[in-house]
């Protein structure tokens, strides 16, 4: 019963002449003649979705997707991807360092069984993202930090990288004569990729990687290796990720939140506008900080929403390859 009050209020895909953007083998989006889609109550899958543009993750996700693989896997090489880019100064090398120099990365990954990974304040690994995979399959845990996570690491045979680019370290040396600790919304902090997938299968499956808060105190974490907060999947209803002020996020358990207001019948969409909301409502008069909400439910319908203007979120399915704009609470 409870399933099918869910596919009802998730919405269908509606008949549309629609123009659809997709990913050409150069990597440029096209767009698709116009056509007719029949209304239909099928899943949408399989598909992924992520926070900002990271068109390279999608299509990665993608790949793996379409030739027949599963949701954790996409989502896991898909952030790979992110984490591997120096110029990404929010995810793996290359990111933005702490106050006293040093790189410290969160990342969660997260199964259709609700099985998860995570590792906090990891140094010298380029790839925390499948650290946090071998936390779920490997070890009795859930969370390893710090030097526990990074002694894990080697002992996988992952190999001890400086993470600390000369792009980063000059900004880093620039940032302390003032030392003064205020993300510049969108620009500053704001790169982190959280990733939702639905596979073949119909399995969800979510990833979320970053560098954190750059200039953060050391052993700062935010939200983002904290299943709950900065990501959360439930096979039987969707998942939902975070981008932004990990802070605020911690303090709604936002991405469960979120998948719980999905399962209570609300829209990816709806559940990521009241998910804003709730952080608005504890943060009376403020609103200088950004945040960025994703969901997907079971059935492949998608949403975003964001404190400030700027936050896009890209998703990738048999529909197209496509950025989206997400609405935003402070007006564009
Ligand atoms: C954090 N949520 O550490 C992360 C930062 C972020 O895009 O999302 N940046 O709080």
């Amino acid at each position: 019963m409870k399933r099918r009050k869910f596919l009802k209020n998730s919405g269908t895909a509606t008949a549309a002449l629609v123009a659809t953007p997709l990913l050409s083998s150069c990597g440029e989006e096209t767009t698709r003649p116009q056509q007719d889609k029949p209304a239909t109550t099928d899943q949408k899958r399989p598909i992924a979705i992520c926070t900002w543009n990271f068109m390279n993750a999608t299509a990665k996700a993608w790949e793996v997707l379409q030739s027949g693989g599963r949701a954790l896997d996409a989502v896991e090489h898909g952030v790979m991807v992110e984490e591997n880019d120096v110029n990404n100064q929010t995810v793996g090398k290359g990111g933005r360092p702490d106050r006293d120099g040093n790189v410290t990365l969160d990342a969660c990954i997260m199964d259709k069984d609700g099985n998860c990974g995570a590792v906090l304040a990891l140094q010298n690994i380029a790839n925390p993202i499948s650290v946090a995979r071998k936390v779920m399959e490997d070890t009795p845990h859930v969370m390893l930090a710090g030097e526990g996570a990074e002694k894990f690491a080697y002992e996988k045979g992952f190999e001890k990288t400086d993470l600390l680019t000369e792009q980063s370290r000059k900004e880093w040396l620039e940032w302390k004569k003032t030392s003064e600790y205020k993300p510049i919304i969108n620009i500053e902090n704001h790169d982190t990729i959280g990733m939702l997938a639905i596979d073949k299968d119909g399995d969800i499956a979510g990833a979320c990687t970053t560098s954190g808060m750059a200039y953060k105190m050391a052993g700062r974490v935010g939200d983002s290796p904290i299943i709950g907060a900065g990501l959360f999947v439930d096979n039987e209803v969707g998942g939902a990720t975070a981008t932004g002020v990990g802070e605020e996020v911690v303090r709604t358990v936002g991405s469960f939140l979120i998948v719980e207001l999905m399962r209570q019948g609300k829209s990816p969409q709806e559940a990521c506008e009241e998910g804003v909301k709730r952080i608005m409502a504890k943060n009376e008069g403020r609103d200088d900080f950004q945040i960025g909400f994703i969901a997907i439910n079971k059935n492949g319908d998608t949403g975003g929403y964001c404190i400030q203007p700027g936050f896009t979120y890209r998703t990738y399915s048999e529909e197209g390859h496509v950025n989206h704009p997400a609405e935003s609470y402070v007006p564009a």
